[in-house]
C-alpha cells in the first residue's frame, strides 16, 4: 500500500510495484479529488483506498481492507514554502501522521512478528543548516522549515517504533529528485516548464526567489528503486539516497534554458521577494555510500540528463496544450 500515491514518487512506485508483479494498493484522501482521477487513467492496476493521515480510523480500515505486506508512506505536505504558511497542518499531516500510520501497523499486524514492512519517506530538508558535508546517516538534523521540522518527527518516531516494537521499520532520507511527474510549484518544473513556454513565445519571464541555493538533484524513477530496495533486506535500516553532486539553483536555470537552445538567459529571469523563505537551506550535497555498499544502489540519470528530461517533456506538454503539435 502506498500513501502519496496522486505523487511525484507514488506514481513512479506503483509502476516499479507493478513490474515486479505486486498488487498495488493506493492511498487517496478527500471527495471528488481531480488528481485521483488522474491515476485511474494513469495507473489502471492501482486499487484506491479513501484514507487521510489526519485520520487514524481511516488508516487502520485501510489496512484492515488491504491487508499489505509493505506500506510506503509517502503522503505529506512536502512543499517547503507551505509549510512556512500552514505550519500546523504540516506537522498534523508530514509529522504525526506517521505515528498515526505506525500505529494502525501495530494495530492491524498485532505485538509479535508484526508482518507489515515500513518504508518512510524522510528528507535531506532534516539535515538544515550545514553542519558537515557531504551528509550522511551519521549528520545531526538542524531542520529550517516547519516541513523539516516535521519530517525530523517521522524519522524520529519511525526508529522508535523499531526500537521499541521490533517493527521493520526504515527511512529512506532522500535527496531532491526530480521528473516530468514533479509537480509545478517545486523550483526545477517551474523552471523548465518556463523554459518550454519561453521556447514556445507562450511566456517571457521567469520570477523566482533566490538563486544560490545549492541541492543534490536525482531522478525521481533511479530513487523509488532504493524505496523497495530498503524493504527486501534482512534487518530494516535507514538510508541516504542521493547523487553526490551539487549545483545552485542558477546552474539549473542556466541548463535548462541551454538545453532549450536559449542564449542570454538572464534576460528571461527576474527575481522577487515572494519566492525567497524565511530561512533557507543552503548546501545540500549526499553521501550515499551505504546505500551502493549494501543496496547496490546507484542513480542512472545524471543532472544534465535529468534537465534534458524535464525539457524536452514540457515542450511536448506545453506544445500540445497550445495547439502547436
Ligand atoms: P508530492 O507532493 O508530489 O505528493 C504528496 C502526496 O501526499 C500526494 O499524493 C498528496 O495527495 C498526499 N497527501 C497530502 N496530504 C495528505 C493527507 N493528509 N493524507 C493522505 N495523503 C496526503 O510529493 P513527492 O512525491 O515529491 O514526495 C513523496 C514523499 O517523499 C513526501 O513525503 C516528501 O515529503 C518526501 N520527499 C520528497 C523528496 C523529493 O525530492 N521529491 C525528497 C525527500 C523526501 P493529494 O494529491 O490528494 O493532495
Ligand atoms: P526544496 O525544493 O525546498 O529543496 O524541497 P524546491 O524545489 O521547492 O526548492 C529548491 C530551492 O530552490 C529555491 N527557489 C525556489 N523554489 C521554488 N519552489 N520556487 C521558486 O520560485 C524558487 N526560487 C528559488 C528554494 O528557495 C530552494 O532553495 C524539495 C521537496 O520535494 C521536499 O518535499 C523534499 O523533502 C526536499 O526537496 C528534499
Amino acid at each position: 500500500m502506498i500513501t502519496g500515491i496522486t505523487g511525484q514518487d507514488g506514481r513512479y512506485l506503483a509502476e516499479l510495484l507493478n513490474s515486479k508483479g505486486y498488487e498495488v494498493f493506493g492511498l487517496v484522501k478527500g471527495q471528488n479529488n481531480p488528481r485521483v482521477e488522474l491515476i485511474g487513467q494513469e495507473l489502471p492496476f492501482v486499487e484506491l483506498v479513501s484514507g487521510d493521515l489526519q485520520d487514524l480510523p481511516s488508516l487502520v480500515a485501510a489496512l484492515e481492507q488491504t491487508q499489505p505486506h509493505e506500506v510506503y508512506n509517502l503522503a505529506a505536505i512536502s512543499f517547503v514554502a507551505l509549510s512556512f504558511k500552514q505550519a500546523e497542518l504540516t506537522a498534523n499531516v508530514t509529522g504525526l501522521g506517521v505515528l498515526r500510520m505506525l500505529e494502525a501497523i501495530r494495530m492491524a499486524g498485532g505485538s509479535q512478528n508484526n508482518p507489515i514492512r515500513f518504508y518512510q519517506a524522510s528528507s535531506s530538508e532534516m539535515f538544515g543548516k550545514v553542519r558537515e558535508t557531504p551528509q550522511r546517516e551519521t549528520t545531526p538534523f538542524y531542520p529550517r522549515s516547519p516541513y523539516g521540522v516535521a519530517k525530523v518527527f517521522g524519522h524520529d518516531i519511525t526508529v522508535n517504533y523499531r526500537d521499541s516494537y521490533g517493527l521493520y521499520a526504515c527511512s529512506g532520507i532522500l535527496f531532491n529528485h526530480e521528473s516530468p511527474r514533479r509537480g509545478l510549484e517545486f523550483v526545477t518544473r517551474k523552471i523548465t516548464n518556463a523554459v518550454a513556454r519561453i521556447k514556445l513565445g507562450l511566456q517571457d519571464t521567469l520570477v523566482l526567489g533566490d538563486l544560490e541555493p545549492r541541492r543534490d538533484w536525482g531522478f525521481a524513477g533511479d530513487y523509488v528503486q532504493a524505496m523497495w530496495q530498503m524493504l527486501q533486506r534482512d534487518e530494516p535500516e535507514d538510508f541516504v539516497i542521493a547523487t553526490g553532486k551539487t549545483h545552485r539553483v542558477r546552474d539549473f536555470v542556466a541548463a535548462a534554458f541551454t538545453h532549450a537552445g536559449i542564449e542570454d538567459w538572464e534576460r528571461h529571469v527576474t527575481q522577487d521577494p515572494r519566492f525567497f523563505r524565511p530561512a533557507e537551506v543552503d548546501l545540500l550535497v549526499g553521501d550515499a555510500t551505504k546505500a551502493h555498499e549494501k543496496l547496490g544502489w546507484k542513480p542512472e540519470v545524471d543532472f544534465d540528463q535529468l534537465v534534458a528530461m524535464m525539457v524536452d517533456n514540457d515542450i511536448e506538454v506545453e506544445s500540445r496544450k497550445a495547439g502547436l503539435a
